[in-house]
């Protein structure tokens, strides 16, 4: 078996007013089950904005638009030997009437808006944690 390497994952809150988008996970290597946000792996020679807007579409078919980094997070699964350095971006809708379809039905349940004070559970660690924080993804927090 191969050393195990870090890998990057581009995930995107989606701001909808105070919503965001959450899809409950299914048996992907690490939370399954947990209600998380959209995204996924960086691809040689992608920037953040690029993954994201791939991810998105390909996950969800939504088209998004003033992609923004907000924060990045160092995600240890010791569990499932897996280890993600997680890029954190906010983006809008380009179209606010567009619905999120849910294209990878094998990865995910389906994909519906939250609204942040009033999240789902269980969430996917990595989220729970920077909401236990205190962190907010909405513009002028
Ligand atoms: P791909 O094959 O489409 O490239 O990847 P994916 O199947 O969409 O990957 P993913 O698991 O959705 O995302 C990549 C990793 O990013 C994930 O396994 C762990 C890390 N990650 C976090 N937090 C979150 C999160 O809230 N949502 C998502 N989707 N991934 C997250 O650390
Ligand atoms: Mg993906
Ligand atoms: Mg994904």
């Amino acid at each position: 078996m191969e050393a195990p390497v870090p890998r990057v994952g581009v995930v995107v809150f989606i701001v909808k007013g105070k919503m965001v988008l959450l899809g409950r996970r299914r048996s992907t290597g690490v939370g399954d089950s947990k209600f998380a946000l959209p995204g996924g792996h960086l691809e040689f020679g992608e920037s953040f904005e690029e993954c994201a807007a791939r991810e998105i579409k390909e996950e969800t078919g939504l088209d998004i638009d003033k992609i923004e980094f907000l924060t990045v997070t160092n995600n240890l699964f010791l569990e499932e030997t897996k280890h993600y350095v997680a890029i954190y971006v906010r983006a809008f809708l380009r179209d606010p009437h567009q619905l999120p379809q849910n294209l990878e039905p094998t990865k995910c349940e389906g994909w519906d808006w939250y609204d942040w004070d009033n999240l789902p559970k269980p969430l996917f660690w990595p989220l729970e944690k920077m909401v236990l924080e205190g962190f907010n993804p909405f513009p002028n927090a």
